[in-house]
């Protein structure tokens, strides 16, 4: 396995293939392998939808806090910024940087990630979808609404995986949070940017039941993190996450969005999708093979 401080020199090699939208997987296999998740854990990802995995990017947290820095001192062009009606600190969102960001290709091309991906969708391959990064400063007094993310995304498909990962310890009263086995109930929810205004006026999907009012009739889970632990979850998994209550302490993640074998390109027609990948220009259906979505593990 490849390990944090690798230099850039893999990537380079990709980029030249880039240009002409024919990637060459960095995995073949072996070259970012990860331990072998226990059993229970894929088992328990497929069934909820959501898993939390203990200590693997621990080695990584350090240059993935550098990345975000060099993130929020030069945002990219579809930078969120969300501040509550108290104050308080920002709700920093960004996404699809890792291109510019050295750190986050680092990370997607060397780490464990993509191979902890493969195991958990059971795919032979795994395409990188993009990442995002989300800091709630501290008192940043916004939520995370209930959400899925599959409706958001130009993605359909069952094999799919999001890793979240903290860089600052998160506990069980502000950590993201999942309705074990919603990613089953085959249902797209309305998507809402995080003000609770709808992305889409006319999509016809239905709104995200409320969960928080009646907690009660979901099984709700979720997971006290340390830095370099991850949550896993589909795509399709409803989830949220509560502000962030701590006057000092910020709530860095990285969210790294994976897609399996059977993930095709889905062409909403007049609707907006976030992310926008405004030049990917595949038919609807087709597999994922543009230059955008490079290929991990083959
Ligand atoms: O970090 C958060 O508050 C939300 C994360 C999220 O919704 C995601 O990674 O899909």
């Amino acid at each position: 396995m490849m390990r944090a401080g690798t230099t850039d020199g893999a990537w380079q090699a990709v980029t030249g293939r880039r240009r002409s939208g024919r990637m060459a997987p960095l995995s073949k296999p072996g070259a970012a392998m990860s331990q072998k998740l226990p059993t229970e854990t894929i088992e328990a990802y497929r069934r909820d939808g959501a898993v939390a995995i203990r200590g693997m990017f621990s080695a990584w947290v350090e240059k993935l806090r550098e990345g975000i820095a060099r993130n929020m001192a030069a945002p990219g062009p579809d930078v969120k910024i969300y501040t509550g009606e108290n104050g308080g600190g920002r709700f920093f969102g960004d996404y699809c940087n890792w291109d510019r960001i050295p750190e986050y290709r680092d990370f997607i091309f060397h780490s464990p990630a993509a191979d902890i991906g493969r195991q958990l969708m059971g795919s032979k391959t795994v395409r990188l979808f993009h990442e995002h990064v989300l800091v709630k400063e501290a008192s940043a007094d916004v939520a995370t609404p209930w959400h899925q993310d599959q409706p958001y995304y130009c993605v359909d498909g069952d094999d799919t995986v999001s890793l979240w990962i903290p860089l600052d310890a998160v506990p069980r009263e502000r950590t993201l949070e999942f309705v074990a086995g919603s990613h089953r109930w085959g249902k797209y929810y309305r998507p809402e940017r995080f003000n609770k205004t709808p992305l889409n006026a006319n999509d016809g999907l239905e709104p995200v039941p409320d969960i928080n009012g009646q907690r009660d009739k979901f099984n709700v889970i979720g997971w006290a993190l340390e830095p370099g632990d991850a949550v896993a979850f589909n795509y399709k998994t409803l989830h949220g996450a509560p502000a962030n209550n701590s006057a000092s302490e910020q709530r860095r993640a990285f969210s790294l969005r994976l897609l399996g074998d059977d993930a095709r390109f889905a062409r909403r027609e007049g609707v907006v999708t976030s992310p926008p990948f405004r030049g990917v220009t595949l038919r609807h259906g087709a597999v994922m093979d543009a230059a955008e979505f490079p290929l991990l593990v083959a």
